[in-house]
């Protein structure tokens, strides 16, 4: 039992790790494992393949109505970087999430950044139960009230246009993109975040043996698992993501040094920042600056992250960031009792 539980708690580690592709990469060699092992699957005699269809037709047939009707049907929007019209701020706030995922970070960084307080719900990566009642099965997962908006950047966008509409109102809320750069620039500089940067560091996050190893322990150290389950899931984790992440600068296309790589990106914003605003939004952050700092905070603490800011020009950024921020406005965390060792 205690192996199954370990088990389970390796997938959900691996699955819980920062990106997109990191995230999937180790279900589907598990997946790939359970193809090639059903080659030698035999299957049984025709009255059990009755009995069998026959008890799955008939399970299919009677909860299929109910769970066609209890799904809420959400996809991210085409123009998930362009504002939508506001709809006025919501009195509940659940976000449904992986604690260390950079898309759930970026959107935390702009509910803690905006004040708004929010309860966060830990999905199991396996099961997904958390999220059993909506058609999108990927983190993060925003409900407004009972509104459900997916996808990060979407949700970013849809908080930011409330908040701009109320800070219109009422000053004490703070604005974004004040003498910063311009909205298409911001625009492109989200982009910038999903598409490079968010690949570049994930890369980097397992680069090397050490690396994979130091990284799972940030990961396990997030979590309050026995430490049997824990030492099984970083060994076994490391092992894992650090051969996921030997494809990973082909797939992505980045070539040379992966950390030289790492600093040029850092760079790019530094330089993009320039000397005389504090943040790319001007005066304060915008979205742009939100994703950067949300995707970097998702490794806080890793060799990788460590090195990033010693070795680029971002630490000053990431400490401005870090203080306009401030503390967080979470309020409480549910559901995150899966996969603990009792
Ligand atoms: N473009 C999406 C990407 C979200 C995403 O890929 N999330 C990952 C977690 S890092 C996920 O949920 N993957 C599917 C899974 O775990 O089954 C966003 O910005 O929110």
């Amino acid at each position: 039992m205690s192996l199954f539980r370990s088990a389970r708690s390796l997938l959900v580690l691996a699955r819980s790790a920062t990106h997109v592709e990191t995230c999937v990469a180790p279900v589907q060699i598990l997946l790939r494992q359970y193809s090639v092992d059903q080659s030698k699957f035999t299957p049984p005699s025709f009255g059990k393949w009755a009995i069998l269809g026959g008890i799955t037709s008939s399970a299919l047939f009677f909860s299929q109505k109910s769970f066609a009707d209890a799904k809420v049907e959400s996809k991210p929007p085409e123009d998930e970087y362009i504002r939508p019209p506001p709809k006025g701020l919501p009195k509940s706030l659940v976000l449904y999430q992986y604690e260390v995922c950079p898309y759930c970070c970026k959107v935390k960084a702009a509910l803690d950044y905006y004040k708004l307080p929010y309860i966060v719900v830990e999905v199991n990566p396996l099961l997904k139960s958390e999220l059993s009642w909506s058609s999108y099965k990927k983190v993060p997962v925003l409900k407004m009230d009972e509104e459900v908006v997916v996808g990060s950047s979407a949700i970013v966008s849809r908080l930011t246009a409330e908040v701009e509409a109320v800070s219109k109102k009422s000053p004490s809320k703070k604005p974004v993109g004040q003498s910063g750069i311009s909205i298409e620039e911001e625009v492109k500089w989200r982009k910038w975040v999903d598409e490079k940067f968010v690949k570049i560091l994930t890369a980097n996050i397992y680069r090397s043996w050490s690396e994979s190893w130091d990284t799972f322990k940030y990961i396990t150290e997030q979590t309050n698992w026995s430490w049997g389950t824990r030492e099984l899931a970083r060994s076994s984790g490391a092992i894992l993501m650090w051969q996921v992440g030997k494809r990973m600068p082909a797939k992505y296309g980045i070539e040379g040094d992966l950390r030289e790589a790492l600093y040029r990106t850092c760079n790019e914003l530094v330089d993009e920042v320039g000397l005389k605003r504090p943040f790319l939004g001007g005066s304060t952050p915008n979205m742009a600056d939100l994703a950067v700092y949300g995707v970097l905070k998702a490794v806080e603490k890793t060799p990788t992250f460590l090195d990033a800011m010693h070795h680029s020009r971002i630490e000053p950024w990431y400490i401005r960031m870090t203080e306009v921020i401030g503390p967080s406005s979470r309020v409480s965390t549910e559901g995150s009792t899966w996969g603990l060792s009792s």
